[in-house]
């Protein structure tokens, strides 16, 4: 069964656009990436004092399930180098279910939708470029929605595909 899933790339670490370029280019793996947005510089959240990030958001229609995916996606991350130092530290890409169709997954490993999805710009901002009217299937609300009421703050600038 086809499903499309949302998907938050970042990258803070080495070449970060041909990093999101390199994963993006990987996910085809795991399915179709039907949608890419722009690429965007942002600034760091929750752990400030690391570079800033260039973060983008794909649509990937993909045959998988949600815990296929995400097995898929950790693959990708440690072939890409990811080593997992520090929580929410530097990383050379980062790959997050942002949403899959409008299912709602709470296991141990797994939250979809992402649980921080609606309060983060760098998410937001990207997923609103390739898919406004998607709708969180818990908060009932579109990612325009979810965007327009950010408070402000978190800066984010688009600065195209590569
Ligand atoms: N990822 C984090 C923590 N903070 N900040 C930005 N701007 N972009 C990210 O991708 C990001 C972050 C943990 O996954
Ligand atoms: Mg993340
Ligand atoms: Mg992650």
């Amino acid at each position: 069964m086809h499903k499309l899933a949302y998907l938050s790339l970042g990258s803070n670490v080495g070449d970060r656009a041909a990093n999101l370029d390199a994963a993006i280019a990987r996910l085809g793996e795991l399915g179709t990436a039907v949608a890419v947005s722009s690429f965007y510089e942002t600034e760091p959240v929750e752990l400030t004092a690391q570079p800033w990030f260039l973060n983008c958001a794909v649509a990937l229609d993909t045959e998988k399930m949600p815990k296929q995916l995400l097995a898929g996606i950790l693959d990708i991350e440690q072939g890409m180098g990811r080593r997992r130092v520090q929580k929410k530290g530097p990383r050379t890409i980062d790959i997050d279910i942002l949403l899959f169709g409008s299912s709602i997954v709470d296991t141990q490993g797994l939250t979809i939708p992402h649980p921080a999805l609606h309060e983060r710009r760098f998410v937001l901002e990207p997923l609103a470029e390739i898919a406004p009217e998607a709708r969180h299937p818990v908060f009932k609300r579109t990612v325009r929605e979810m965007r327009d009421a950010l408070p402000p703050g978190q800066a984010v600038r688009k600065i195209g595909k590569t």
